[in-house]
């Protein structure tokens, strides 16, 4: 991803947002509108969650206005628009946060979370509350919660079968554009492209990848299921957003309205997390009658190949000590 500006610049700017609102005084301004910027579709299980789930919840003191699609941001760009003022929300990755805090890659390790409920777990344990502050003190983004985006496959248009990462040589995978995605890409044993999500749809239809990795209920949400040929069903990442949101704004906030704005933001997650849930049980059965073929590789092979090359990179360097051990002892 092309950051347009420095991390120095944007914890800057964020830290002199953070001063002038503390100077401001505790604004309670009645109304506020909370707009949200997201590659999500409108259909995607985590935007029907916030949109009749957490919108209703705080309406009497806030207006949620998403734009999906990138509509408003490209992805990849919200929490700089966040930290400078100039968006409320967003549902961002670790990998997005990784940009600027190289230690939230160890969230974004393949083989990592175990299921949702890990994600759950991990997300209001004391391993995040350091995470927590360090992006709220320096970033200017509070994670009010965690969302889940399901298991991470792989969705290929080509017709070679995939049973270990060597079958992957060569093999033209988009991976969303930070370092850390195309990291994945690669420890998966595949050669990965950057693309934004909102133009992987053509890319598969016209051949200029041979895949991309997205969960089973992304895979129909964005018609996917159009232009591949299998799946294959690595689960090598439970992927994971949390819901980014202005730390300026949650300052301006009495403490009633914040209790409830994280209430709604809990209520969502967990509405959207068990109709992901529920959708992850039924497609293969869809996908299949689709023509697809659907199938698991030697997983133990994909999981012994992600875990070593993550644990032999740069990014297990930036770990708090222990803190692999104390995710899995959740
Ligand atoms: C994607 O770009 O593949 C991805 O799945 C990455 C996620 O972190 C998330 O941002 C998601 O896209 C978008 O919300 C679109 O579903």
């Amino acid at each position: 991803m092309t950051q347009s500006l420095s991390r120095r610049a944007v914890l800057g700017s964020s830290a002199a947002l953070a001063l002038a609102a503390m100077a401001a005084g505790p604004a309670r301004a009645q109304t506020i509108t909370l707009r949200l910027s997201s590659p999500a579709s409108p259909t995607d299980q985590r935007a029907v969650a916030l949109t009749e789930v957490f919108a209703p919840a705080i309406a009497d003191f806030a207006t949620f206005e998403p734009h999906w699609n990138a509509s408003l941001f490209r992805q990849g760009t919200e929490l700089e628009a966040i930290a400078r003022g100039n968006l409320e929300m967003s549902i961002a990755s670790a990998q997005e946060l990784a940009v600027f805090f190289p230690e939230f890659s160890v969230f974004a390790s393949g083989y990592l979370h175990r299921d949702a409920a890990h994600q759950v777990a991990v997300f209001n344990s004391p391993v995040m509350d350091p995470y927590k502050a360090k992006v709220e003190a320096e970033l200017g983004v509070k994670l009010l919660t965690v969302m889940y985006l399901g298991r991470r496959n792989l969705n290929l248009r080509i017709d070679k079968r995939v049973m270990t990462p060597d079958d992957l040589a060569g093999v033209r995978l988009r991976m969303p554009g930070t370092d850390a995605w195309q990291f994945l890409g690669s420890a998966l044993g595949a050669n990965p492209l950057p693309m934004a999500f909102t133009e992987v749809y053509t890319a598969l239809q016209t051949g200029a990848i041979d895949g991309e990795d997205n969960p089973l209920p992304t895979v129909r949400d964005a018609k996917f299921y159009e232009v591949i040929k299998q799946i294959v069903l690595t689960s090598h990442l439970v992927d994971l957003n949390y819901l980014a949101f202005s730390k300026q704004v949650w300052d301006g906030l009495g403490a009633d309205r914040q209790a409830r704005l994280v209430a709604a933001a809990d209520a969502a997650a967990e509405a959207g997390r068990q109709r992901q849930l529920a959708l992850e049980g039924e497609l293969v059965a869809f996908f299949r009658g689709q023509g697809i073929d659907v199938y698991e590789p030697d997983l133990a092979a994909f999981r012994a190949r992600v875990q070593a090359a993550y644990l032999a990179s740069d990014y297990s360097g930036s770990w708090p000590a222990g803190i692999v051990d104390a995710i899995n002892a959740l």
